[in-house]
């Protein structure tokens, strides 16, 4: 058979670099918005061809796509991790079979970090402690300082990075803080759904809360209408105190009915795309590359709004 159209078009697919992006999920807004930011980065005018997988929250899932991946043989491979622990050996196939992985968005926690080629993403650690800065220079503004504030803690997905970083921070916060009791702390699996459920039970248990940290913009809207349940008002009666910094943060900034909350950048899409471009011409990449994030309240919340890409 002579060549023909067929076989120009076969030609142009073969020149595009085959991207496996293991996804962990649709839990939240921050995660949409990286998902969105992947599929328009890695399309076919970029010369990019994107195998897209969401894992529902499940390492199983992903390392199952990874085999996938590695099976369709693609060059890149690109995981945010459900959590940091357990990649070994599924890593060391992607590595045998020459594939380069990419970590984006979460960490993983590997013996070897060769495993790896480089991970782009936030600095949770210093998120969580940004959040507790925030609330310190909050009680002092407001003349609170002297006062007891009864905590708690909603929690991101346990051993995802997220919620291990901004975990240790802000306990390491209130730790630092006298005045500061933490009253319970749970997961709320970064869901909005989970983040009511876990609210509810915290406000049961406890009648005299005054702060919430929740690890995510989601779980804090869950813990709103919670708080909303009960008769109490979001943000006056409770603080609240949430990270990701998504656009429905802002609103419920300008509402009053979130205090603040400290930006995670989703927008790894073009970042782990110019890991890509360096490596394909042969340069060195950054093995670690932290995003510069911001904190936001309800004191610029309004006038920060429009300038939001997520
Ligand atoms: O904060 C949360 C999402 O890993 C930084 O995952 C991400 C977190 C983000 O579900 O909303």
């Amino acid at each position: 058979f002579a060549g023909g159209q067929d076989e120009a078009a076969a030609g142009a697919e073969d020149d595009l670099i085959v991207v496996g992006y293991a996804q962990v999920g649709a839990e939240s807004d921050w995660r949409t918005a990286n998902t969105e930011s992947f599929k328009s980065t890695f399309v076919e005018e970029n010369g990019y061809r994107l195998i897209f997988d969401d894992a529902q929250q499940k390492q199983q899932n992903q390392i199952k796509a990874i085999r996938n991946f590695i099976q369709q043989d693609v060059d890149y491979i690109v995981v945010a991790p459900v959590v940091e622990t357990g990649w070994e050996t599924v890593l060391s196939e992607a590595k045998a079979a020459g594939i380069p992985v990419i970590l984006s968005d979460r960490m993983m926690d590997v013996s070897d970090d060769s495993l790896y080629t480089a991970w782009v993403g936030g600095n949770f650690l210093k998120e969580g402690q940004d959040g507790v800065k925030w609330l310190n220079d909050y009680v002092k503004k407001n003349g609170l300082a002297s006062q007891e504030l009864n905590i708690v803690l909603l929690q991101g997905t346990i051993g995802s990075s997220a919620q291990v970083g901004r975990t240790q921070g802000i306990l390491a916060g209130i730790d630092a803080n006298p005045k500061f009791k933490l009253l319970a702390k749970q997961t709320g699996e970064f869901t909005q759904a989970k983040g009511q459920e876990v609210m509810e039970s915290f406000l049961k248990a406890y009648p005299d809360i005054d702060v919430v940290f929740a690890e995510n913009d989601n779980m804090a809207f869950g813990a709103i209408d919670a708080i909303k349940a009960v008769g109490k008002q979001p943000g006056k009666d409770i603080i609240i105190i949430s990270f990701d910094a998504v656009h429905e943060a802002f609103n419920r900034m300008i509402a009053g009915e979130i205090n603040c909350s400290v930006e995670c950048n989703p927008l790894h899409g073009p970042r782990v795309a110019e890991i890509i471009q360096k490596l394909e011409r042969g340069e060195k990449v950054d093995k670690i590359q932290y995003v510069v994030e911001e904190v936001f309240d309800t004191s610029n919340a309004k006038e920060i709004l429009p300038t939001r890409m997520y």
